[in-house]
């Protein structure tokens, strides 16, 4: 009976440590998320050529095998290389090469993981004239 009690109690003691240290964690975790710092094209903008590489600069550090970009026409379809990568050199860098682009609004679509796991996504268009 004693060494039930005892156990239990250990239990609940080290699931408070565990709320205590997330509690005390996350306000410092909140701010690493990566958001879009800028962009290439940038974020609403209207370009005189279709680009051949689209980017987005992060505000903090990528996971490469979470994070991906792609680029969809207005009409839904798929029109980027599905060649999404974080630049190896620029852990903040993710890009994706798309083909001779007509005229038309494009939505840049990312879905990222930061080096604190946490994800965000977001999209933005531009239109190439
Ligand atoms: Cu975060």
């Amino acid at each position: 009976m004693i060494t039930g009690t005892g156990r239990f109690l250990d239990i609940r003691a080290s699931a408070t440590v565990i709320f205590l240290v997330v509690y005390l964690l996350t306000p410092g975790i909140s701010w690493c998320h990566a958001f879009p710092d800028h962009s290439d094209p940038r974020v609403g903008s209207t370009v005189s050529a279709s680009p051949s590489v689209i980017r987005i600069w992060f505000d903090s550090d990528l996971e490469p095998a979470f994070s991906n970009l792609m680029v969809h026409s207005m009409d839904g379809r798929m029109v980027d290389k599905r060649d999404s990568r974080v630049d190896p050199s620029d852990p903040k860098l993710l890009e994706v090469s798309v083909p001779p682009l007509p005229p038309g609004t494009y939505i840049v679509i990312w879905n990222v993981v930061a080096r604190d796991t946490h994800r965000t996504q977001g999209q933005f268009t531009f239109t190439v004239k």
